[in-house]
């Protein structure tokens, strides 16, 4: 059965653009309620062990520089079918293939620097969410 949560984050592209508030706002209108957020800096060390699975791959050390360059939002999202649901709100990784309306295809700036992050599993869900929160910081 699918689960009722996921984890996301804003990137530092969009929060640095000042899309924070209007990324947040797509979000609750599209019936996700918010289960814990917070602001926060991630070290390059941090971002290279959140995105772990990427090591091998050529655009790891950008991924991570830039993952560290700013401020992130992260949240975990409590939906029907949260995971699903909001891989469909966010768009396809690349901002040029993303359909239209969605999150990545009005914010991303590119394939990299692409908005929002959003889990793909339930077990990734869950996983990220604590990688960011303690019990306590969730409702
Ligand atoms: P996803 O975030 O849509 O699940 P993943 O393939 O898991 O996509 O990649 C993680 C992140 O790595 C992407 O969101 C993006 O920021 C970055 N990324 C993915 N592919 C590329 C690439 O080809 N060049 C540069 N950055 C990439």
């Amino acid at each position: 059965m699918a689960g009722n949560r996921t984890f996301t984050m804003i990137k530092p592209d969009a929060v640095g653009a000042g899309n924070t508030g209007a990324i947040i706002k797509m979000i609750e209108e599209a019936g996700f309620k918010i289960v814990a957020m917070k602001k926060a800096l991630l070290t390059k060390e941090r971002a290279g062990q959140f995105y772990e699975v990427h090591k091998e791959r050529p655009f790891y050390n950008d991924l991570t520089t830039y993952m560290s360059s700013g401020a992130i939002v992260p949240m975990i999202l409590e939906k029907d079918n949260a995971v699903e649901d909001f891989r469909k709100l966010i768009g396809a990784t690349n901002p040029k293939e993303a359909a239209e309306g969605t999150i990545r295809a009005i914010f991303a700036e590119s394939i990299e620097a692409n908005a929002i992050h959003g889990s793909d599993s339930d077990e990734n869900a869950e996983i990220e969410g604590k990688f960011f929160f303690a019990e306590v910081e969730k409702f």
